[in-house]
């Protein structure tokens, strides 16, 4: 028997306490006056920012423009220290936002939601927390989070290792692995961070390769108060840009075909990119058609390659950390992580070429027999992205129809933001929502969902959700235009191919969020196409 069996109503239960879940929260119950509870299994807010707390961990998203924008007191207020900012700066400025807009009170934190499950004859939502506590509510918006549960792969052996495992994404608070000998595993934009940040600190750090990726240097930089200043004053500008562009990372994006130009004018274009910093600063402000064409793809990938082979000094080395093939997962930059295999202690695995065989008490034995003796091994794995979380949850839509069920085969969504037969049921980011720098792209979501649900509020609507065509057409469309890129001729967790078992698929809308922002206005303009309800209220 639950503890607290007898449910609570209220209007809105928000699940996630990230940029996606805080911005909810504030609009349901401080704009719309709607009861709304959040939850977040964290014991407090920040989602990302509050688990990733290894070190090193930083945004690759300038500062500036990783953050809200929808309050300008806010805007006017807020400060950084460098051109990217740090999870702790981030946490720090997530949690200003939660008491600046008195938001803390409604949410219930180290609270774990197992399942919600829709009552088609109440037409209302029943939650329950871990704990056994019942919620029923007419709305459920998810921002539970794109980059959030996470891969944790299992070795053979790990069990009996005798000394300490972490994963990046669920780093203890402080952890200090000083003059230990550490092992990472992972060398993807997390990977990276850490191993840069660790080389110096440890006593000896073992890296294990699997695919080398192509990286840029990050640019991270002081900032004057007069650049914030400069910043402040023009951020109405700045955010119509972001909000109108492809990417939404705050520059504008190049149209010039790579091959349009000299050799010689493609080499300086990239060097003063490389210079200024920023991996899609690097992907999309150089050419216009770096993402979509391999001969200027390649342009870009042999020009990544050629600066790592200047950079580390051990050729078997360089080879090790050379990444082949198209420059065609997310955009990396890093802040001297090439640069750390010059150091006496980090030494570079390939196990591509050389497997892991086992972890043993001692540490990680590879194919060639070697034991790689570890006090810690730090998984920065990644995650089991856009879908992971909802397929933790146990949510059953009309009729008792598991997420699982309509989802087997692939995650889909109308928009990112809703699927059929799952009545006023909403998500932050949902398989199929765009591919950006994110904050903007939740902002634009969590907007649009709280016009919705004031729109069947003040029409009395019993519940909205997009039809079945809708939904088929937005996936045919994101998969129409994922196929006009590289990306999808490579494996990564934008299409779900880092986790085994997982059957690789169309996860983003890679429109830009420009065109994404019109798609949303337009539905809207269009009495919401794609969408249906039930019956009124009233009726
Ligand atoms: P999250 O911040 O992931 O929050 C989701 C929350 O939901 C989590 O706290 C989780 O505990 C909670 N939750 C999930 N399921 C449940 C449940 N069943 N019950 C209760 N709580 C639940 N994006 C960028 O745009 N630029 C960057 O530079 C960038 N850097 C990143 C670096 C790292 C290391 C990582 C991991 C991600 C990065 N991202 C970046 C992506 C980042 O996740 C988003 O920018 C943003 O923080 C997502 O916010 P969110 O609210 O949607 O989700
Ligand atoms: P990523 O980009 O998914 O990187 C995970 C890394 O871990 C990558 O190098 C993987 O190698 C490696 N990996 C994963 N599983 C294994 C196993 N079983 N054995 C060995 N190596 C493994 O995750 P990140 O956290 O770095 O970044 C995700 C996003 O979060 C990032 O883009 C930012 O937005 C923040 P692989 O490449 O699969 O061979």
């Amino acid at each position: 028997m639950p503890a607290h069996s007898t449910p609570q109503i209220v209007d809105a239960v928000v699940i996630g306490a990230g940029f996606g879940g805080i911005y909810a929260v504030h609009k349901l119950h401080n704009e719309l006056g709607l009861t709304t509870v959040g939850f977040d299994k964290a014991d407090g807010p920040g989602g990302t920012w509050y688990w990733n707390r290894y070190p090193g961990a930083l945004s690759d998203t300038e500062s500036h423009v990783y953050r809200y924008s929808f309050d300008s007191d806010l805007l006017q207020d807020g400060t950084w220290k460098h051109t990217y900012i740090t999870q702790p700066e981030i946490l720090e400025y997530l949690e200003g936002v939660v008491d600046r807009f008195d938001l803390r009170r409604h949410f219930r934190f180290g609270t774990e939601v197992t399942s919600a499950v829709y009552l088609d004859d109440e037409a209302q939502w029943e939650v329950t927390t871990g704990a056994g506590t019942v919620y029923r509510a007419t709305y459920v918006v998810n921002a539970v989070g794109l980059l959030s549960a996470i891969n944790f792969p299992n070795l053979p052996g790990l069990d009996t290792f005798e000394g300490e495992t972490i994963h990046t994404a669920a780093w203890p608070e402080g952890k200090d692995l000083a003059g230990r000998r550490v092992g990472v595993i992972g060398t993807g934009s997390t990977g990276q961070q850490v191993i840069t940040a660790l080389a110096p600190e440890v006593e000896h750090l073992t890296v294990f390769v699997r695919t080398p990726q192509y990286s840029v240097p990050v640019g991270k930089r002081p900032v004057t108060t007069e650049q914030i200043d400069a910043v402040k004053a023009d951020y109405d500008r700045i955010w119509t840009q972001v909000k109108g562009s492809s990417v939404a990372f705050g520059f504008e994006e190049s149209t010039v075909p790579a091959m349009s130009v000299s050799e010689e004018e493609r080499g300086r274009v990239f060097e003063q990119a490389w210079q200024h910093g920023g991996g899609f600063r690097f992907m999309f402000a150089t050419f216009g058609d770096i993402a979509t064409d391999e001969e200027a793809n390649e342009a870009a990938a042999a020009f990544i390659r050629s600066k790592i082979a200047e950079v580390i000094e051990d050729p078997e080395t360089a080879r090790k950390l050379t990444p082949t093939g198209l420059f065609a997962r997310r955009p990396l930059c890093d802040d001297g992580y090439h640069q750390v295999f010059n150091r006496p202690n980090v030494e570079a695995v390939a196990i591509k070429e050389n497997p892991i065989r086992e972890v043993t008490a001692k540490g990680v034995v590879t194919e060639d027999g070697v034991l790689h003796e570890l006090d810690v091994l730090v998984f920065a794995t990644g995650f089991d992205a856009v879908d992971g979380n909802y397929r933790r949850m146990e949510i059953r839509g009309r009729g008792g129809l598991n997420i699982n069920d309509h989802w087997d085969g692939q995650p889909t969504s109308y928009l990112g933001i809703a699927t059929a037969n799952f009545p006023n049921w909403f998500m932050v980011l949902g398989p199929n929502g765009p591919f950006t720098n994110l904050p903007p792209s939740i902002e634009t979501q969590v907007e649009w969902i709280s016009d919705t649900i004031d729109f069947a509020e003040r029409n009395g609507l019993r519940a909205i959700e997009p039809t079945p065509e809708a939904e088929a057409e937005w996936t045919e469309t994101c998969t129409e235009i994922a196929d006009m890129t590289v990306f999808t001729k490579v494996d990564s967790w934008i299409f779900g191919a880092n986790i085994p078992g997982k059957k690789p698929s169309v996860l983003f809308y890679l429109g830009g969020l420009g065109n994404y922002r019109a798609v949303l206005a337009d539905v809207t303009a269009n009495g919401y196409r794609g969408f249906e309800s039930a019956d009124t209220i009233a009726a």
